[in-house]
């Protein structure tokens, strides 16, 4: 029985005539009632436009919407609440960094370090900046069971290397990286360290401090917040020296004919309307984290990785890339393949089942191509999927390569 479900109200919804197996929550995680309606509340009693109305509603707004970057700072354990900037997701965060931090900070000839298995929005902001600028991309690349040795990481970050960035985990292999030791070696160096959190902070505790990061970035909607708002958390003396990302309303401080100065963090960083509703949901999305407990989430995760590895090696002609241990370096994202079918057939079949899988690159392609495949299937979990998830799961994977004719 799953313990969660009266929270869940998509989890209780039928799919193709059956009970809806969620899992694809490394793409989305769904959204408790608590959060649905601390989005409600914000729309229905307190809608306006933070920090320009001087009336009472817009001050309810503002205070609303600065409590829950209070609530940030405090849940990653970052110095002040100047220091979270708000965003739309991850993909902007790092956007943010790349185009303020490294357009402005890079030289021709610096070097970017980042694994081969970055997703896309933590690999191509800094393609696009190492063109303009004449640095070059170096790459980590993992061994058989997707980790990155001491060793490749020693080899690839030198004194050459300006920007370290890496995922804490990845969204292919669930392999947790050695962000620590990552940054040592490129603090060392001198070097700024961007970590992707988008895929661990729904499942681990984040804390700034504990990574060593410069910059932190996350998507409010993997972590059962609604889409549209992220965080980047930056050191504020990196922060203050970066100029705006975004420019327009909100983010100056006088702007004449020619030219503009800018106010001071975070608002720098928020041109434009801010999404508030997204924040208070986010807020919320943080208690419900809390009330469940990092705790109980990776113990119940790993479990269920176990559980579904174990089903996975029992059934013949599957492939399952990375750490098959159920390490903990690693996390309950389960990409595979089965011989002779597409990851695309395999979901189609899956989802006759109700069971919800993603399959593709995973915007990841240079991953791909260094595991030498042009697409996965991908099974996430999240503490509120259950063992009988993985069951029926298992179940309907048995049954795809007879569905097209192949042999047990
Ligand atoms: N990964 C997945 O199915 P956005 O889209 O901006 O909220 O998140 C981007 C992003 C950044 N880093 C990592 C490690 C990610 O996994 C993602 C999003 C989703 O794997 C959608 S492609």
């Amino acid at each position: 029985m799953n313990p969660y479900l009266d929270d869940f109200p998509v989890l209780k919804e039928p799919m193709n005539g059956k009970r809806l197996v969620y899992l694809d929550n490394a793409a989305t995680t769904q959204k408790p009632l608590s959060v649905l309606r601390a989005v409600e509340d914000y729309y229905r009693a307190f809608n306006a436009n933070p920090h320009r109305g001087l009336y009472e509603l817009s001050v309810r707004a503002t205070e609303a919407y600065e409590n829950a970057r209070h609530q940030v700072k405090e849940f990653i354990g970052a110095d002040k609440d100047e220091e979270i900037i708000f965003t739309r997701n991850a993909s902007e965060s790092l956007n943010l960094v790349a185009y303020s931090y490294g357009l402005n900070f890079l030289n021709e000839g610096d070097e970017i370090v980042l694994p081969v298995s970055e997703h896309h929005s933590n690999l191509v902001p800094w393609q696009m900046v190492a063109k303009a600028k004449g640095a070059k991309l170096v790459y980590l690349y993992p061994d058989a069971t997707g980790h990155l040795t001491e060793e490749e990481i020693n080899s690839k970050i030198t004194p050459k290397t300006r920007i370290v960035a890496v995922a804490h985990v990845s969204n292919v292999l669930g392999t947790v990286n050695p962000v620590r030791e990552i940054a040592e070696k490129a603090h060392a160096v001198g070097a700024v360290v961007v970590v992707d959190c988008a895929q661990s902070i729904p499942h681990y505790p984040v804390n700034v401090k504990e990574l060593d990061a410069d910059f932190v970035a996350f998507s409010g909607h993997k972590m059962l917040a609604p889409m549209g708002i992220g965080v980047l958390y930056g050191k504020q003396e990196l922060l203050d020296k970066m100029p705006p990302f975004l420019s327009g309303g909100e983010m100056i401080e006088y702007v004449y004919e020619q030219e503009a100065t800018f106010a001071p963090l975070p608002q720098k960083f928020e041109a434009g309307t801010q999404n508030v509703g997204g924040a208070l949901g986010l807020a919320a999305a943080i208690d419900y984290l809390k009330q469940v407990g990092y705790d109980t989430i990776m113990k119940t995760e790993s479990e269920l990785l176990r559980y579904m590895l174990d089903g996975m090696a029992q059934i013949p002609h599957i492939t399952v890339y990375g750490d098959t241990t159920g390490a903990t370096e690693r996390c309950g994202v389960v990409s595979f393949n089965v011989d002779d079918v597409h990851p695309h057939d395999v979901s189609s079949i899956l989802d006759a089942d109700g069971v919800a899988i993603r399959a593709g690159h995973h915007c990841a392609q240079p991953l791909m191509r260094y595991l030498k495949v042009n697409a996965t299937c991908r099974a996430s979990l999240y503490f509120y999927n259950t063992k009988e998830d993985i069951d029926i799961f298992l179940a309907s994977l048995k049954k795809v390569r007879g569905w097209l004719g192949y042999g047990a």
